[in-house]
């Protein structure tokens, strides 16, 4: 029998820069420094050098949540795209390295996939890699920041049965829960009324394991976190002292996600663009939180953005978790 995708024809593959002009990264730096709790955001780390590493934490014996959701895909992928239906239009969410989605688009073969990302650097190879994975696949890459309203590129001449975001990863733990719906009520818009998400979600476990998954042995995730102030130091100018600050980063079970800070090791001012900050010995800059929910916690909070669970896949050690979700 003759594979559907042998019968389609050469996909189309197109690049969109939705990023905004201007140099926002110097003004959220300068913002977050400036306040009594220094903050920087999350969607800094994913240079080019970011990548590198996240991708490296994603290899760690200790971060168990890439390779347990590459399982519940592996295993799960033909219900998923089942789930979705037929002439699906794929959105995906800070698609990174896309070894997820290769999966389900294998299992899918949606007309259209739309990856999303901040870092350009990750998504157009990771795009070009799925065009050459399934030729027949329509691509329109788009480099954003979905944490914004944003109104996708339209894309005629294929049919659209029904849109889906896919957001894996568990990168909606990078929102606290009342910032999550927020982001889902975004991207219920996106996807409109019976629209779907698919999204992989952490799941909330013993301090031991997530305190671990977040603090690695080999230092990388140190690594990663304290890239960002590298990628300051290159990009802005800045003058930062790698070595008189450290990575730190703890499960707070009261609150329900894991805080990851960088922690001034000493009294001392760093400059960024003209401006002099000030650190006290035993200061931070708060980097990320990263949210584990229980699976009905996340229910609720996915009520609230406008979805309704159909399905959800959990593997058998109660890791991680992936939410079929339907649009109301
Ligand atoms: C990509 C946001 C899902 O929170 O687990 C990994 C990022 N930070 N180790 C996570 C991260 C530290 C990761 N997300």
């Amino acid at each position: 029998m003759a594979h559907p995708q042998q019968r389609r024809a050469q996909g189309v593959v197109r690049f969109y820069d939705f990023l905004p002009e201007g140099n926002s990264f110097l003004d959220d730096v300068l913002k977050g420094l400036a306040q009594p709790q220094k903050t920087l955001p999350p969607k800094y780390f994913y240079d080019a050098r970011g990548c590198e590493l996240f991708e490296q934490i994603c290899e760690l014996p200790e971060y168990y949540p890439t390779r347990t959701e590459l399982a519940i895909m592996r295993e799960h992928a033909g219900a998923m795209a089942k789930f979705l239906g037929p002439d699906c239009q794929l959105i995906e969410f800070g698609s990174g390295s896309s070894r997820k989605t290769r999966i389900l688009i294998e299992q899918l073969q949606p007309p259209l996939y739309v990856p999303v990302d901040i870092a350009d650097e990750a998504m157009r190879p990771a795009a070009e890699g799925l065009a050459r994975a399934f030729p027949w696949l329509n691509i329109i890459g788009v480099c954003a920041d979905y944490t914004r309203p944003l109104t996708l590129p339209e894309f005629v001449g294929v049919p659209i049965g029904r849109k889906a975001v896919y957001f894996p990863g568990s990168t909606i733990g990078n929102f606290t829960p009342h910032e999550a719906i927020g982001f889902l009520q975004l991207a219920r818009r996106m996807v409109g009324p019976g629209g779907a998400l698919l999204i992989g979600v952490d799941l909330k476990k013993d301090k031991k394991v997530l305190d671990a998954a977040y603090d690695d042995a080999a230092g990388v995730t140190a690594a990663f976190n304290l890239n960002l102030l590298a990628r300051i130091n290159r990009e802005l100018g800045g003058d930062f002292q790698l070595r008189r600050f450290s990575h730190k980063a703890f499960y707070d079970e009261a609150k329900g996600w894991i805080e990851m800070h960088i922690e001034s090791r000493a009294s001392q001012f760093a400059h960024v663009g003209g401006t002099r900050f000030r650190f006290s010995a035993g200061e931070t800059i708060h980097t990320e939180i990263s949210c584990k929910y229980s699976v009905e916690e996340f229910r609720a909070v996915a009520h609230h953005g406008g979805f309704e669970a159909d399905q959800t896949w959990i593997d058998a050690a109660n890791m991680f978790s992936v939410h079929g979700m339907i649009a109301v």
